[in-house]
């Protein structure tokens, strides 16, 4: 399992989850020395690699896949969950925190796939896991972290569409993750373990999704703390 964002919070309880499952894991960020200790942690060279990679930069997130595969010999699951926010406010951070947020989370996403698909199309399965927010299902005021996750939702039904209509692929599934609000470091002021999810409430539903038989495909999980309303 490649993941995106494996450096802290949804990415790393996955990756620890995964490990559990007995996956075998790829872990890419930026922060080398937090992806290092996961990745020790988690077993060693043997178990985990880790690559540090910025997901906004093409190059690099072909050289991930490559070294994944150069790892492994395989990839069975690509996790593309690697993205961070915005204060809400058209005349709020700047033109280039704007930039950087949109190139990361949208770029990235599509990049993740660009650079992993050959692979999973030559094997002929896999599954994408993309994840993408309760933002991405409802617009909220002022805010272009909605507008990026409006387009990574867009970008998992589209490769779904492509795969079936247009690669007549029916093993490659596409999962949409949807979280609320989750108690990690995407967060400046973190809402905390009581009025939020966990990391490890999204990375169970990473872990449904990839354990399900061949035939089911989970498209969506759009999953809230029980006290979020919108
Ligand atoms: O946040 P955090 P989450 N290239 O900050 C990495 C979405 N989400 O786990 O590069 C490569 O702990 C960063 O690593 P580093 C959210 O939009 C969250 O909550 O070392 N990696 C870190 O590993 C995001 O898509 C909530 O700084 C880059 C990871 O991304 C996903 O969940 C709600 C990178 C972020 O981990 C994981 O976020 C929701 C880059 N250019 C959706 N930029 C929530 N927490 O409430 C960042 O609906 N990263």
């Amino acid at each position: 399992m490649l993941i995106t964002g494996a450096s802290s919070g949804i990415g790393a309880a996955t990756a620890r989850q995964a490990a559990e499952a007995g996956y075998r894991l790829v872990l890419a960020a930026r922060s080398e020395e937090r992806l290092a200790s996961l990745a020790e942690e988690l077993g060693g060279p043997e178990r985990a690699v880790a690559v540090r990679c910025d997901v906004s930069e093409w190059e690099q997130v072909e050289r991930l896949a490559a070294r994944a595969l150069d790892a492994f010999g395989d990839i069975d699951v690509v996790f593309a969950n690697a993205g961070f926010g915005a204060t809400r406010g058209f005349l709020e951070e700047s033109p280039e925190q704007w930039r950087s947020m949109l190139l990361t989370n949208v770029l990235g996403v599509a990049y993740a796939v660009r650079a992993t698909l050959p692979h999973l199309l030559e094997r002929g399965s896999g599954h994408f896991v993309i994840t993408s927010s309760v933002a991405g299902r409802r617009v909220l005021p002022g805010s272009m972290y909605s507008v990026s996750k409006w387009a990574v939702t867009a970008t998992g039904e589209a490769l779904r569409q492509e795969l079936r209509l247009m690669r007549e692929n029916t093993s490659i599934r596409v999962t949409l993750i949807e979280p609320g609000i989750v108690d990690t470091p995407f967060f400046d002021e973190r809402p905390g373990p009581d009025n939020a999810l966990h990391d490890d409430d999204i990375a169970r539903a990473v872990l449904y999704a990839v354990s399900q038989p061949a035939h089911v495909d989970v498209n969506e999980i759009l999953i809230r703390p029980s006290q979020q309303a919108g």
